[in-house]
């Protein structure tokens, strides 16, 4: 008939649990190695649970979280690859609901990773309203799967430990990298500033706003936030900002108006990709 039954509907969409607080799958460091001659067909062939996007769902229990990983990105295919080989199986053992968003800028103007990361919490929250949002260098793997990709109470900084600093966070209020907010933290902060051209500063300008917005940094612990960065040289298009320091010492001036709410940019692509939604987009230019 045209109304199924409850029994027929419950074997359509059967009941799962909720899953574990803490994931049993879960088991401490990872050796992080680079493997060159790794393909993405075979990283597609390795995660073949993943949905198309790069969006994934715990298949025997309903995750309790529910994380976007957003990248900022260009011409960094290689890198790419390698984060997505480590990531996806991280993530999956982590019992987390994902999704992989790659913030592409288009043209070869200044880079501009902060209005990107703005950009990405703008479409990753037209898709799903996540509970969670990871904003992610691409050339970091995290080496330790006990590093859980969810939120604090406070904003959180996770690659606190870098082999290219010696596993050392390089000063206190560093929040370069890896970090990590829910949705009212990033509303709180205003989101990431959108007019750092070039290298530099805009992870301090972040960090400014946490402490003006009357919150804190949340760190995971130093033998756990551990990450291994992908060795690579300079971009072009994106050469140290002179103006940094200038700007991080006005962030007290400028955050209220300048964030995620005067984003503008244009999408040009959205391609979902079997391991990640690639989201190429105009974001202009310095004025
Ligand atoms: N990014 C790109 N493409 C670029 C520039 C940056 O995708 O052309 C993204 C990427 O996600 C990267 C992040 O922005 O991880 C941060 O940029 P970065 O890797 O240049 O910054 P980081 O501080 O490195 O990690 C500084 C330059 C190191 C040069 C080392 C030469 N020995």
């Amino acid at each position: 008939g045209r109304h199924m039954n409850f029994a027929a509907t419950l074997r359509h969409f059967p009941v799962l649990p909720s899953c574990p607080k803490t994931s049993p799958l879960i088991s401490g460091p990872i050796d992080v190695t680079v493997p060159l001659e790794l393909s993405l067909e075979e990283v597609e062939k390795e995660n073949n649970f993943v949905e198309l996007g790069g969006r994934y769902r715990p298949p025997y229990c309903v995750a309790r979280y529910r994380t976007a990983i957003i990248i900022p990105f260009r011409n960094r295919d290689l890198h790419l690859k390698i984060f997505l080989h480590y990531i996806h199986p991280l993530l999956q053992r982590q019992q987390l609901n994902y999704g992989i968003y790659v913030i592409n800028q288009a043209g070869n103007y200044s880079f501009n990773r902060a209005k990107l990361m703005n950009v990405g919490f703008w479409e990753a929250m037209l898709e799903e309203t996540w509970d969670c949002v990871f904003f992610h260098d691409v050339d970091l793997i995290p080496e330790d799967d006990r590093n859980i990709y969810i939120c604090d109470d406070n904003p959180k900084h996770a690659s606190i430990a870098v082999n290219k600093f010696n596993y050392i966070l390089p000063y206190s209020t560093c929040f370069g990298g890896v970090s990590a907010l829910t949705p009212s933290q990033f509303y709180r902060i205003n989101g990431f500033p959108n007019n750092y051209w070039g290298w530099g500063g805009e992870d301090d300008d972040v960090a400014t706003r946490v402490f003006l917005a009357g919150m804190k940094i949340s760190r995971p612990a130093q033998h756990i936030g551990r990450y291994k960065m992908i060795k690579h040289q300079s971009d072009l298009g994106n050469t140290p900002n002179p103006k940094r320091f200038d700007m991080i010492a006005k962030t007290k001036q400028t955050w209220m108006k300048d964030g995620w709410s005067t984003t503008e940019y244009k999408v040009i692509s959205k391609e979902y990709h079997p391991l990640y939604t690639n989201i190429t987009v105009n974001i202009g230019t310095i004025d």
